[in-house]
């Protein structure tokens, strides 16, 4: 008998340039590229971990890659997500005010989904105070992680959270029966 891995679907989204996709590259390949990494269309990558509970699970991580302006295609991309990751630059005051639409489209399409906010390029000089950033994740109950994708710094801790997030979230949708 094969044993099989339960799979979370986690979904990352924010403008084009914030760090996604470096993000979801450090975390499944433990690397860092400086020249721009790009995918058109939605892609993943996949990890498998163990969470607190000791049970392996696969994180499979989407990426809306090349797609930030088109959100046409959308509902697909959230369908089934049992957790969501929206991402801002902390150099790019815009893609921190943009979360706010980002959050309508999130809430509307991968209703109940757990969501976390993340201040990526932490290793950069921030334009937009942390203060700010985590009073606004506060005000909307979400959990806040600065990271780099480049130093690594936060990124393993951030989706590990994803991941304990998701698995929490299906437990509550199991004993609601189903979606
Ligand atoms: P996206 O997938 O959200 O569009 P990318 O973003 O992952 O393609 O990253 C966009 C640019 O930001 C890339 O640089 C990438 O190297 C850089 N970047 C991503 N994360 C970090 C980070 O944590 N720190 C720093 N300093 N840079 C980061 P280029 O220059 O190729 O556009
Ligand atoms: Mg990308």
């Amino acid at each position: 008998m094969v044993n099989s891995v339960p799979v979370y679907k986690i979904v990352v989204v924010g403008d084009e340039s914030v760090g996604k996709t470096s993000l979801i590259r450090r975390y499944c390949e433990n690397k860092f590229s400086e020249s721009r990494i790009e995918t058109i269309g939605i892609d993943f990558q996949s990890k498998t971990i163990t969470l607190e509970h000791e049970e392996q699970v696969c994180l499979v991580i989407w990426d809306v890659a090349g797609q930030e302006r088109f959100s046409s295609f959308r509902d697909q991309y959230y369908m089934g997500a049992l957790a969501v990751a929206l991402v801002y630059d902390v150099t790019e005051p815009d893609s921190f005010d943009n979360l706010d639409t980002w959050l309508r489209e999130a809430s509307r399409s991968a209703s109940g989904a757990p969501i976390i906010v993340i201040a990526n390029k932490a290793d950069l000089d921030e334009a937009v105070s942390y203060e700010r950033a985590e009073a606004w994740a506060e005000e909307n109950q979400f959990l806040f992680f600065p990271t780099s994708a480049k130093t690594g710094d936060n990124v393993e801790e951030m989706f590990f959270t994803l991941g304990e997030m998701a698995h929490k979230h299906l437990e509550d949708i199991e004993s609601f029966g189903g979606f």
